[in-house]
């Protein structure tokens, strides 16, 4: 099978392998575990903020951040396409009993004025707008990198009104490459961020959370509360360490795939490549072969191609570590052999 339904199928490396069976490793609820206290410090340092926390997962990451910033009964404003309000189980409402205000964006990117009319003003009737989410790179824009300064039109908005920014940052990694910028270019316009060490960057568990450091200590509370205090956890933490040194430089290569990739299927007469095709997600529309996505899917088993439907008539193929160019090739043929 060639596994092209996500970058987080990624099996960790030989050398995450390595480091895993020789870390060091301590009690982290006792905050004694000098591999993960490692591993947050350089994280923060990347970031380009106070602190850091390792979480289990994007999703805890990304909950934790809306359960620390905001009180029940409070409205966040985020894309109606964002994986916290697409893909999270509804968690931002059962757990912290926030309400979203969802705004459509153009392809990943939220329209400033929009923001800022979506901006709640003093009046009892209103609940109090305290958290403003982003994400980049956007997953179901089609892993769109979202450049810093149409990040940072929306951070001024934010700044004015003194309401705090969370990035869903699952796959910044991959928007830093691509765009060819340092990862605190991004974070400079957000006041906490969550990055995946899971997905392109091959770790097999683990988020990082960080932001200013008081916000950090009260986001560790939120997480012990959750059940995500983990104990010996610096042997998850030694491949947390090896997704950031020897794993972020290689995404490069993930992008150049997906683009041969999108190159390649479009020659098929009935695909139609839907995004821009930024970092490692191929969108490819099938409205022409008059098939559902979820039939399209099971048809592509059949030639031992796995993807993910994105939408009726769209199918989401996702390059990652564990492919190489060969196999990426060979997808290709398999899809354009294919009669549909
Ligand atoms: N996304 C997964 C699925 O949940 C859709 C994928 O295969 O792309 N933020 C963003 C932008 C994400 O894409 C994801 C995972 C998460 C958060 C959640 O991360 P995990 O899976 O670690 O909870």
């Amino acid at each position: 099978m060639i596994d092209l339904r996500s970058d987080t199928i990624t099996r960790p490396t030989k050398s995450m392998r390595e480091a895993m069976y020789l870390a060091e490793v301590g009690d982290d609820v006792y905050g004694e575990d000098p591999t993960i206290n490692e591993l947050e410090n350089l994280a923060a340092e990347m970031l380009g903020k106070e602190a850091a926390l390792f979480v289990t997962s994007g999703t805890q990451g990304n909950q934790i951040a809306v359960l620390t910033h905001c009180r029940q009964g409070d409205e966040i404003i985020l894309d109606e396409d964002s994986h916290i309000v697409f893909y999270e189980g509804g968690a931002i409402s059962a757990f912290a009993g926030v309400q979203p205000r969802t705004i459509k964006s153009e392809g990943g990117f939220i329209d400033p004025q929009k923001l800022q009319n979506a901006i709640r003003t003093d009046d009892i009737h209103f609940p109090d707008t305290s958290l403003i989410c982003l994400e980049n790179t956007h997953n179901r824009a089609g892993g769109v990198a979202i450049p810093p300064s149409h990040m940072e039109k929306l951070y001024q908005i934010a700044s004015d009104h003194k309401i705090p920014v969370h990035l869903d940052g699952a796959r910044l990694f991959n928007a830093a490459i691509a765009l060819g910028e340092p990862l605190t270019a991004f974070t400079q316009y957000t006041t906490t961020v969550q990055v995946c060490l899971s997905k392109g960057l091959g770790a097999p568990v683990g988020s990082i959370l960080a932001g200013p450091r008081d916000f950090i200590e009260k986001a560790r509370k939120w997480r012990k509360r959750l059940g995500g205090g983990l104990r010996q956890v610096g042997i998850l933490g030694a491949a947390g360490l090896i997704a950031l040194t020897e794993m972020v430089d290689r995404l490069a290569e993930d992008h150049e795939n997906a683009k041969v990739l999108a190159q390649g299927l479009a020659n098929h007469p009935l695909l139609t490549v839907a995004n821009s095709v930024d970092t490692n997600i191929v969108l490819i529309d099938i409205q022409k072969t008059g098939m559902h996505s979820s039939h399209f899917i099971e048809k592509l088993k059949d030639v031992g191609i796995l993807a993910v439907a994105f939408g009726p008539e769209t199918v989401r193929f996702t390059t990652h570590y564990d492919l190489n160019r060969e196999k990426i090739e060979q997808a290709i043929e398999r899809v354009l052999s294919f009669e549909f």
